[in-house]
């Protein structure tokens, strides 16, 4: 059996949700951000990242979104090797680019102790993402990112789509991408993830 350990809203939403997608049998193991479980020495012995997701195996941890999408999905990647590649091309974007655009936000602190560069970086984070969302509108060929068929990019990049509100940017500016949003939201594995209380 998989475990799971995951926070409501964040980017360990694609794991679950792939996770249902497949019909996978998992425990989900919750962390508060807001009693900081994730820096909590329980956790770090298990993730000593201190962060989520992190995902027990019967093999062992597993970290990162990409890393577990790939592990929990492999039927949700092309075979063919170009297609494989576009559809990481996008994962690597949004985890590389995308999330960590986001993260200036919240976690300015992480890298400026300097409180002016912290607060300018916050002012930066509405311009990063649309920058994002413009780039990706490109690409999204509709319902889902590759056509009709989803893959694991769709997850990562519906649950990245969770946030733009919270970081001032509109979805409705980017048509395709809010109706891929739109469509993915009425998968039932999104219902199952909202239904355990991580949505
Ligand atoms: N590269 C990692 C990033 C994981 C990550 O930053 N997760 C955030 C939640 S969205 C987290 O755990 N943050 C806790 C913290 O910064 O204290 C991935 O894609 O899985």
């Amino acid at each position: 059996m998989l475990t799971l350990f995951a926070s409501k809203g964040s980017v360990s939403v694609a794991s679950a949700i792939m996770l249902e997608e497949t019909e996978t049998e998992y425990k989900l193991e919750f962390l508060d951000f807001s009693q900081a479980d994730q820096t909590k020495k329980s956790y770090l012995n298990i993730n000593p990242k201190g962060r989520v997701p992190a995902l027990v195996t019967p093999h062992g941890m597993l970290t990162e979104t990409s890393a577990i999408l790939e592990y929990v999905a492999p039927d949700f990647i092309p075979q063919a090797a170009y297609s494989a590649a576009r559809v990481r091309e996008i994962i690597h974007y949004l985890a590389s680019t995308m999330h960590v655009n986001h993260a200036h936000k919240m976690r300015g602190a992480s890298w400026a102790d300097d409180p002016v560069a912290v607060k300018s970086m916050v002012i930066k984070v509405p311009a990063t993402i649309a920058k994002s969302c413009a780039y990706l509108k490109k690409i999204i060929s509709g319902p889902y990112i590759f056509g009709s068929k989803i893959t694991i990019a769709d997850a990562h990049l519906f649950t990245i789509a969770q946030w733009l509100k919270g970081d001032e940017v509109e979805i409705k500016n980017y048509p395709k991408l809010a109706r891929f949003e739109r469509e993915f939201a009425t998968r039932p594995s999104v219902a199952c993830v909202r239904a355990r209380g991580l949505l």
